[in-house]
């Protein structure tokens, strides 16, 4: 339908344009009408959630604008786009990124002043957006700001989960979930009723011959599920681009069908069919670095890869072009393997649907394609059972199987008599039951595959997928080292330490747009004045931390002692066990000492913070005993100030915001070369903390910038895995001695029921440690101590934060956006001044 208004009324829509609040008095007035109008509310009933949600509109009306404008501008300029597919987005609160991009949070604090309210309290009414488990979605939420901070024109794909995350609740010291439901009032986001998109499950396909002989195949029958958009603006930082993020919530697909039900007095069943298509969006899988399989996740990766391309194919058609310029006016990366089916649909799409030739269509998929690899963890890399492909996706399926035989057969041309190689590459696994293995499937079909740090991206092209690297040469494997956005994780969850910068370094409108900028900093190691202010400004962050932690867990800490933080998905391969047996070591060697030589020691708070999968058992148990080691080491009355442990509940992007800034030290300890890249590893470094980790992930490049004498590296080597892991099974494999005096406090009820632990003991003790936590554990108390010492010098410890700091600029999410752009998507950025005079259509 052409809604466009015609020429001869538009100029009353010019004239009448919305333009948003403008200086302090705009914007009160802005807040009391929402307040009054938009929620039927007044001065006598306005709570801070009230003041909340009449801040956010007032600031949404201003965010709409440029939107509308940015959307405009891009298809006018009819320039490549990049797509964004990503089952997570883990965005944390917006309200407060939404002052810090449109600017004017100085006239929001002083106005809500003058209205009654304190800013802060404000913007802690929000709920986090936590539509995402743990890094996977964090980065694609970093990555849609450096998008629109960069003036790329990307949009992001992904669902509207009803129940992002859940909630987790500490009771007697056991994790337990409860649903979050987010979206009772969510003025960030746009429903548009008008974009929807029928999707098909099930059936069967049909095949005809037209008479030239050529054959079509038809999807026919099943079930069909109506997608329908809601829209998010994603606004830049100093530019008025505001990108879009497109989430697809399910609905039933209304037509007769419900109509002859009701009719027929079947309303009960009509609303069940209503149900059961809604259940596709309903909740986010709480699983990180784990695939489980379940029907219901290939049906929401199906339903949202199909809802995006359809849009994505909409609005290519609109510009008329040849089907092989698709490649020029489209990039899509895939977030992991689970948009994978999007290159399947995209292929179904050309040749059944468009008619063209499979060769023809192939090459245009192959050419839009990136897929980013997060893990090698084999328990986390997708297969689905070809069965369940066939009965949900039939025609999908057959095309999957003309994919992998074109590809076999490009292989045994260049491999001939190589049957080895065919079927460790083949994407049909011939197992019992035969699976579709969806990586390889993602790199038959994309033009580039990327890892997320350096270790990384050498371990998928020398391990998994090697043999991929021989058959397509090393070029197709890239490696990106992930980054975040300095705007969320420097300026907005530390302001403090941005203000110190920002007198050294020139404004944050410089350095939060080009982060290695920060390199002036080292200029200024050893201005007294300035280490004094760094030294204050962290203490207050510790003192935040202390007051949050005071009221949401009793305990009383010493901002004064050193905070050692592991704040991040509790998986054994992350090893919080580790890190907890040292805790305990730690509290054995105090009880072992007199009180004068207690009083010696540096006194320290031991800071764990995570969700376990919901399915989890040994990721529960560990949380359980960080718990039981809490309670009795914090109300022991010999321990006092030398030693806290707590365990912060619910760990999110919010409370990592007050969390990260406040670190001394932070933990990244997983088992060498399990870890992809690690990203709060960079958050921390730049929020003026050091770090205690293994030579892994985005450790390593971190150690390259900031130099070795930063970092606490301790443990084992990726390269030598495989050769412990080998012995531990094969050869006498003993416990670390210290390791045993922790396990002997456990077994002797120290902390309670020895029952609850057994499985965290024999893991190590019978069945072969596989993640080498009795293999690091000395090195790691070795290094532990080494980091008292340095810190009882704070002198050197501030030198070493600083010159971290002003080391960091590399790991700005910016840089890595630029390096997708060039190396992967081949787009360029789009001036917001290539403007395009109002006048003409949509
Ligand atoms: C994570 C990796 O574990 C982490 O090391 C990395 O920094 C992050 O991705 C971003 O690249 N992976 C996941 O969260 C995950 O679930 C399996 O990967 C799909």
């Amino acid at each position: 339908v052409e809604a466009s208004i015609p020429e001869p009324q538009r100029e009353a829509w010019l004239k009448n344009q919305a333009s948003g609040f403008k200086g302090k008095d705009e914007f009160e007035k802005e807040v009391v009408r929402h307040v009054e109008t938009t929620l039927a509310r007044s001065m006598f009933n306005c709570d801070e959630t009230a003041a909340y949600a009449a801040t956010s509109l007032a600031f949404r009306d201003r965010l709409v604008i440029e939107w509308n404008r940015t959307q405009q501008r891009q298809t006018f300029a009819d320039t490549k786009r990049v797509y964004y597919l990503s089952l997570e987005f883990l965005m944390g609160r917006a309200l407060d990124n939404a002052m810090l991009n449109v600017g004017d949070k100085e006239v929001a604090k002083s106005g809500l002043s003058d209205l009654g309210f304190r800013i802060e309290d404000i913007i802690q009414q929000e709920n986090d957006a936590a539509l995402g488990n743990g890094g996977l979605g964090r980065l694609a939420a970093c990555f849609l700001d450096s998008l629109a901070s960069l003036d790329y024109p990307a949009w992001g794909y992904g669902l509207r989960y009803r129940y992002g995350i859940f909630k987790q609740e500490i009771i007697d010291g056991y994790q337990v979930e409860v649903p979050d439901y987010w979206l009772d009032f969510n003025p960030w986001e746009f429903p548009r009723h008008d974009v929807t998109v029928d999707i098909q499950f099930y059936g069967y396909v049909k095949k005809t011959t037209d008479d030239s002989g050529k054959v079509t195949a038809h999807w026919e029958g099943g079930d069909t599920v109506r997608a329908v958009a809601y829209d998010v603006p994603i606004p830049g930082y100093a530019t008025p681009a505001t990108n879009n993020l497109r989430l697809w919530s399910s609905q039933a697909a209304s037509g007769e069908f419900d109509f002859q039900k009701f009719n027929s007095g079947d309303y009960e069943s009509s609303v069940a069919d209503q149900q059961r298509a809604e259940t596709i969006s309903a909740v986010l899988y709480p699983n990180d670095n784990l695939d489980r399989g379940k029907e219901l996740r290939l049906k929401q990766q199906y339903f949202w890869v199909a809802a995006s391309l359809y849009d994505i194919v909409r609005r290519f058609k609109k510009s008329k072009r040849p089907w092989r310029e698709f490649p020029d006016q489209v990039a899509i990366q895939l977030n992991d393997t689970h948009p994978t089916l999007a290159i399947v649909e995209l292929q179904r799409i050309l040749i059944d649907l468009e008619g063209l030739d499979w060769d023809d269509a192939w090459n245009i998929v192959q050419q839009t394609f990136c897929y980013t690899n997060h893990t090698v963890l084999p328990e986390a890399l997708e297969k689905w059972s070809v069965g369940l492909v066939q009965h949900l996706l039939p025609r999908h399926l057959q095309i999957i199987y003309d994919i992998n035989l074109f590809f076999l057969q490009s292989v045994e041309r260049s491999f001939p008599k190589n049957r080895e190689i065919l079927s460790r590459v083949s994407i049909i696994e011939e197992s019992q039951p035969k699976m579709v293995r969806m990586a390889y499937l993602a790199i038959v079909g994309s033009h580039k595959v990327n890892g997320v740090a350096e270790l990384h991206s050498d371990l998928i092209r020398t391990t998994i997928f090697k043999d991929f690297v021989t058959i397509f040469g090393p070029d197709k494997f890239v490696n990106v080292t992930n980054g975040i956005t300095p705007r969320r994780w420097l300026h907005q969850a530390n302001p403090g330490l941005s203000d110190l910068i920002a007198t050294k370094v020139g404004g944050p409108e410089l350095f939060l747009k080009d982060l290695t900028l920060l390199n002036k900093l080292e200029l200024s190691v050893n201005d007294p004045a300035f280490r004094k202010a760094w030294a204050e400004v962290k203490l207050a962050n510790k003192q935040r931390l202390a007051d949050y932690i005071k009221t949401t867990t009793g305990y009383t800490v010493n901002p004064i002692a050193l905070f050692d933080v592991q704040v991040k998905r509790i998986h054994e391969y992350k090893r919080q066990q580790l890190n907890i047996f040292g805790v305990i070591y730690r509290y054995l060697k105090l009880k072992a000492m007199t009180p004068e030589e207690r009083k010696k020691v540096p006194p320290r708070v031991s800071i764990f913070g995570g969700k376990a999968a919901p399915g989890y058992w040994m990721a529960k148990q560990i949380i359980h005993l960080i718990n039981s080691v809490s309670k009795v080491v914090n109300n022991d009355p010999d321990i006092g100030d030398a030693l806290k442990v707590i365990f912060i509940e619910d760990y999110n992007v919010s409370k990592a915001e007050i969390i990260v800034p406040a670190s001394d030290l932070s933990e990244h300890i997983s088992t060498a070369g399990t870890e992809a890249s690690g990203t709060s590893n960079m958050k921390f470094v730049l929020n003026g903390g050091l770090i205690i980790g293994t030579c892994d992930g985005a450790n390593i490049e971190i150690t390259r910038e900031i130099g070795e004498e930063n970092i606490f590296l301790f443990g084992n080597l990726a390269e030598d895995v495989d050769d412990l892991r080998h012995n531990h099974t094969y050869g006498d494999h003993k416990t670390d001695p210290g390791l045993d005096q922790v396990f002997d406090a456990i077994h002797s009820g120290t902390f309670g029921s020895v029952h609850d632990f057994q499985g965290m003991i024999s893991a190590v003790r019978d069945h072969g440690d596989y993640y080498l936590v009795s293999d690091d554990f000395h090195s790691y108390l070795e290094t532990q101590d080494l980091v008292d010492k340095s810190y009882a010098d704070q002198e050197l410890w501030i030198t070493k934060c600083i010159t971290s700091v002003s080391r960091m600029g590399f790991f700005s999410s910016d840089r890595c956006i630029n390096e997708y752009a060039e190396m992967m998507w081949n787009v360029e950025p789009l001036q917001p001044e290539t403007n395009i005079g109002t006048k003409k259509g949509e």
